[in-house]
């Protein structure tokens, strides 16, 4: 098939699964266009069946806002026809499964039909989308997709209750590469980070309001309190800098490593011990199933689809959201006892292999045959 996959280019798990779900159909045959406003973090262009089109928007005075979803309305236009492209998939609602819908339109008004799949993130129902501002945008945008496909059941559910929703959402959730070699028998530069009586852990995000950091930070502070530990943080954005106060404020500055955004995810992971993620609000939780791809056990909120991928008492524990006390407690419970360490990684391992990119694959192709089906 030849597919455009459109999605936000930066660091974020939408992009992220976007791009390493094109670079997986790459893989398996299919022509794939990646048609955005930059090179996703992600994306090797040196790879037989993957292309990228950059989407520009010209400045102009008059405009107040550039008009984004019109340059990329009209680039899928132009592309679909330059490259014969079959199928549009669209990775969260705003504003590109508006976008794809006008290029559906214009170019059945040239006689060239397309079908669209949208995939629901998150953020695109849950904060963004739900604002008045938006609401009837997002809900005509996905009634009027072909197919529609949400990363979790959670995230169904609420698409059901927030927006008056008149099609099937179908369930297909995020994904992760099972590779050998990203789950080492020895933890990798371990000893340059922290001495060997030290647990590791870490918090990965793209640090918004949403993600709790400074949740993140008190839970660390109860648990070194108790234990040796360091506090390993990767990502940005605007929670950083309060976050960075904060660790100074408590007298944690030493035990606490800001890393930035990185692209040394699996190397930062293979020597952690826990990974903490306290969201408010979490469709998915892409970052905690990364984390259990290399065997690292998770200390999570039981919100959203957090339930969906990290298990009670096997891979790692959930907590009500901002309950510090109980994720310190449940993290000093496994952090403390070897024995149960050891077999909540390994517990941990063994689910992320359910969400193996093997397995979820062909739930993505079915539905493209289908939206090709229904034309
Ligand atoms: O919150 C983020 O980390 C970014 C956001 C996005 O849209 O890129 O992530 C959302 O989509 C991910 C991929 O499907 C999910 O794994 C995240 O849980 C979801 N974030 C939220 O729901 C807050």
């Amino acid at each position: 098939m030849k597919i455009a996959i459109v999605c936000y280019p930066t660091f974020g798990g939408s992009g992220v699964v976007a791009t390493e779900l094109g670079l997986e159909l790459a893989r398996r045959g299919h022509q794939i266009h990646f048609i955005t406003y930059r090179q996703p973090v992600r994306l090797a262009t040196l790879i037989p069946n993957v292309h990228y089109h950059e989407v520009h928007v010209p400045e102009y005075p008059l405009f107040h806002y550039q008009p984004y979803e019109l340059a990329l309305s009209s680039k899928l236009v132009d592309m679909v026809k330059l490259y014969k492209i079959e199928l549009l998939h669209v990775h969260y609602a705003i504003p590109h499964a508006y976008a794809g819908y006008m290029a559906k339109k214009m170019l059945k008004a040239q006689g060239i039909k397309i079908p669209m799949v949208t995939t629901l993130h998150g953020t695109d129902i849950t904060l963004v989308g739900n604002h008045p501002f938006y609401k009837p945008a997002v809900s005509f945008s996905i009634n009027h997709s072909d197919v529609v496909t949400s990363v979790s059941q959670d995230l169904k559910d609420e698409t059901y209750r927030l927006f008056d929703i008149k099609r099937d959402i179908h369930v297909i959730p995020n994904f992760i590469e099972i590779k050998k070699d990203k789950v080492p028998d020895v933890p990798c530069k371990r000893s340059q980070m922290a001495g060997d009586n030290e647990r590791i852990i870490t918090h990965i995000s793209n640090f918004r309001k949403v993600k709790r950091i400074p949740d993140v930070v008190k839970v660390f502070n109860e648990i070194q309190k108790r234990i040796p530990a360091k506090l390993m943080m990767v990502g940005d954005g605007p929670e950083r800098e309060p976050a960075e106060k904060l660790c100074d404020e408590l007298g944690l500055s030493d035990k606490v490593l800001f890393f930035g955004n990185s692209n040394e995810i699996n190397e930062i992971l293979c020597f952690s011990d826990l990974f903490l993620l306290p969201s408010e609000t979490e469709s998915f939780g892409l970052a905690a199933l990364e984390a259990m791809a290399v065997g690292v056990p998770v200390i999570s909120s039981n919100t959203g689809g957090l339930p969906e991928v990290n298990r009670a008492g096997y891979s790692g524990y959930l907590s009500n959201v901002g309950d510090v006390e109980d994720m310190a407690q449940k993290a000093l419970s496994i952090l403390s006892d070897k024995d149960k360490l050891a077999t909540f990684k390994k517990n941990a391992l063994e689910v992320a292999k359910e969400f193996d990119i093997q397995m979820i694959m062909p739930m993505y192709e079915n539905i493209y045959r289908k939206a090709l089906k229904q034309q």
